[in-house]
C-alpha cells in the first residue's frame, strides 16, 4: 500500500537508501535548484535539505525524482500494474461462475471504500496560526534567475465547484507575495479556474486550500488529467487501495484536506478584486512563462503536524521530476484515453516534447485516413487535445524507441500528402503559438500508405531477417566467436 503521509515515505525512501540528507546550509534562493537539477539528470536521490537559509523547516525535493521512486509513491512495481487495476475498473468482466463472483466480491467491497472519508481530527491540524499566519516563513523556492519571486511548487489546490459542491485538486504553482498574500496560477483549461469563473459569475468568495504533502498518492492525484466531473480525492483513494481522510478546515470548513498532510493554506479568493501580477517562471517547457494577471489569493490560516517537512520541485528543462509524474499518467491512462479512442494501441509522450509539444502513437490502420482520424480524436479529448505534434505510427514500431519512431517519420512521408495542419487550444505555456493558448497543431502520418490516400506507387516492404535465420544465429553466437 502506498505510504500514508510524507514522514513515513521519507523514512521509507532512507531504508532504501534512495534519499540524502544535507546538513549544510543552503540558500532556497536558486542555490536548492542548481543541486537537485544536477541530481534529478542523473537520476540520483531524493534530497531532503534539513538547514534551509533563514527558515526552520526541512525542504524535501526529487522525491519523485526517478520511476522506481514515483512507483514506491504509488505503491506499486510497475506503472501498468495501476493501468491494468484502472483496465479492470473501466471494464468489470461480468462474473459467470460462482466461484468468480467469489473472487470479485474483495475487489467490489475495495471499489465501496474509495470515496474520501471525512474525519473529525488530523495531525495536519496539530498547529494552528490564523492572526499570525504567515506563508513567507516556508522555505519557498526561487528556482531560476529570472522567477519573479518565491513559489509554492507541489501544492494541491483543493476547490469546489459552487453550483454542485464537487470537489477539484489541482497541482497549481502558488507565488508568495506577502504574508498573508498570494496568487493562484490555474490555466483556464484547468477545473480550478472553471471553478473560479463560477463564483466570479456568481459574485460569492470562493473558499480554497493549498496542501502539501499528506498521502503518498496525492500530489500525484493533483497532476492527473482527469474530467472536471471526477473528483480527484476518489482517483487517489482508487490509487491508494482505501479511502482518503480529510479533515475540514478550520477557517474554510468547506474545503476538506488530507488529515495527514504536512501543511494547510487555507484562504479564499474574492472574484471581484484586480487580478494580480504573477510571473515570470521558469517553467517545465524549459523557457520563463511570462508574467500575467491572476487571481489573489488571501490567506486565513496556515495549519500544520508538529515538526513539519516542505515538500518543494522544480520544473525546466527536462528531466525533471514532473517528466516521471507524466510518464505514471502516460501508462495509468491509456486504458481510458483507449475508451475514447480505441484506435490507439499505445502512445508516448517523449521527455523532450515537455507533455504537450509531441505524441507518438500506435495504430493498426485499417482504412483510409484513419491515421487523421485518430488524430483529430486526440485533438478532442481531454488535455491530449493541447498537444501540437502527433505523429502516427503503424502497430510494428515502437512508440517508445524514438530512433524508431524518426525513422519511419522519415521514411514514409511525403511532407505535401502526409502533414495535415489544424487549429485549436494549445498549452497556455506555448511560447511559440501566435495567441496565449490557441495556435495551429501538426499531424504527421508516417504509417505505410494505402490506397485512398492520395497519390501513392508501390510501397516496398520494410526489410526483416527471418525468424529461421535469427534463431539460428542465435543459437550459433558462441560459435562466433564474437
Ligand atoms: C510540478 C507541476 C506543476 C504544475 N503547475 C501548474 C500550474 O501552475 N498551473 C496549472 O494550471 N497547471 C499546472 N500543472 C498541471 C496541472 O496540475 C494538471 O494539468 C492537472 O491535471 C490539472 O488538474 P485540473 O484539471 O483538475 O485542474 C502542473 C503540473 C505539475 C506536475
Ligand atoms: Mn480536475
Amino acid at each position: 500500500m502506498p505510504a500514508l503521509d510524507l514522514q513515513s515515505f521519507v523514512a521509507e525512501l532512507e531504508q532504501r537508501g534512495w534519499l540524502k540528507r544535507i546538513t549544510v546550509e543552503v540558500d532556497p534562493e536558486l542555490e536548492i535548484t542548481e543541486i537537485s537539477d544536477r541530481v534529478t539528470k542523473v537520476g540520483g536521490p531524493a534530497l531532503l535539505f534539513e538547514n534551509v537559509k533563514g527558515h526552520q523547516m526541512p525542504l524535501l525535493i526529487n522525491t519523485f525524482g526517478t520511476k522506481e521512486r514515483m512507483c514506491l509513491a504509488l505503491g506499486c512495481d510497475d506503472f501498468e500494474e495501476v493501468a491494468n487495476r484502472v483496465q479492470t475498473l473501466i471494464a468489470p468482466e461480468m462474473p459467470t461462475t460462482l466461484m468468480e463472483k467469489i473472487k470479485k466480491l474483495p475487489e467490489l467491497a475495495q471499489l465501496a471504500n474509495l470515496p474520501p472519508k471525512i474525519v473529525k481530527h488530523g495531525v495536519c491540524q496539530e498547529v494552528v496560526h490564523t492572526d499570525d499566519a504567515d506563508i513567507t516563513k516556508l522555505p519557498a523556492l526561487k528556482c531560476w534567475p529570472d522567477d519573479g519571486g518565491r513559489f509554492i511548487t507541489l501544492g494541491g489546490v483543493f476547490t469546489k465547484d459552487p453550483e454542485t459542491g464537487r470537489r477539484n485538486i489541482g497541482m497549481y504553482r502558488v507565488q508568495i507575495f506577502e504574508p498573508k498574500l498570494t496568487a493562484m496560477h490555474w490555466h483556464m483549461h484547468h477545473d480550478g479556474a472553471r471553478h473560479f469563473r463560477k463564483y466570479k459569475d456568481r459574485g460569492e468568495n470562493m473558499p480554497l486550500a493549498i496542501t502539501l504533502g499528506g498521502p503518498m498518492v496525492m500530489p500525484y492525484a493533483a497532476t492527473c488529467p482527469l474530467p472536471p466531473s471526477v473528483d480527484e480525492a476518489l482517483f487517489a483513494g482508487f490509487l491508494n487501495g482505501g479511502a482518503i481522510e480529510l479533515v475540514p478546515c478550520v477557517t474554510q470548513p468547506t474545503i476538506e484536506v488530507p488529515a495527514t498532510a504536512e501543511i494547510v493554506i487555507e484562504g479564499y479568493i474574492d472574484p471581484s478584486e484586480d487580478m494580480i501580477r504573477e510571473g515570470p517562471f521558469g517553467d517545465h517547457t524549459g523557457f520563463y512563462s511570462p508574467a500575467d494577471e491572476y487571481p489573489r489569493f488571501h490567506v486565513t490560516a496556515i495549519t500544520h503536524r508538529n515538526n513539519p517537512i516542505y515538500p518543494a520541485t522544480i520544473v525546466g528543462k527536462p528531466p525533471q521530476e514532473d517528466y516521471w509524474l507524466g510518464k505514471a499518467t502516460e501508462r495509468i491512462f491509456l486504458p481510458l484515453l483507449r475508451t475514447a479512442i480505441p484506435d490507439i494501441i499505445d502512445y508516448n509522450l517523449p521527455m523532450f516534447g515537455c507533455f504537450h509539444n509531441c505524441v507518438f502513437v500506435k495504430i493498426r490502420k485499417e482504412y483510409p485516413y484513419h491515421a487523421r482520424q485518430v488524430m483529430s480524436a486526440i485533438w478532442g479529448t481531454g488535455q491530449m487535445a493541447l498537444t501540437k505534434i502527433i505523429v502516427v505510427v503503424d502497430e510494428h514500431v515502437d512508440v517508445h524507441n524514438e530512433d524508431e519512431v524518426h525513422f519511419h517519420l522519415c521514411a514514409n512521408v511525403d511532407p505535401k500528402r502526409d502533414i495535415t495542419f489544424a487549429d485549436g487550444p494549445l498549452d497556455i505555456l506555448d511560447h511559440a503559438a501566435p495567441s496565449s493558448g490557441a495556435g495551429s497543431k501538426m499531424g504527421i502520418d508516417a504509417t505505410r500508405k494505402i490506397e485512398g490516400e492520395g497519390t501513392i506507387r508501390d510501397w516496398p516492404e520494410e526489410i526483416e531477417m527471418s525468424a529461421e535465420m535469427k534463431e539460428l544465429v542465435t543459437r550459433r553466437w558462441e560459435q562466433y566467436g564474437l
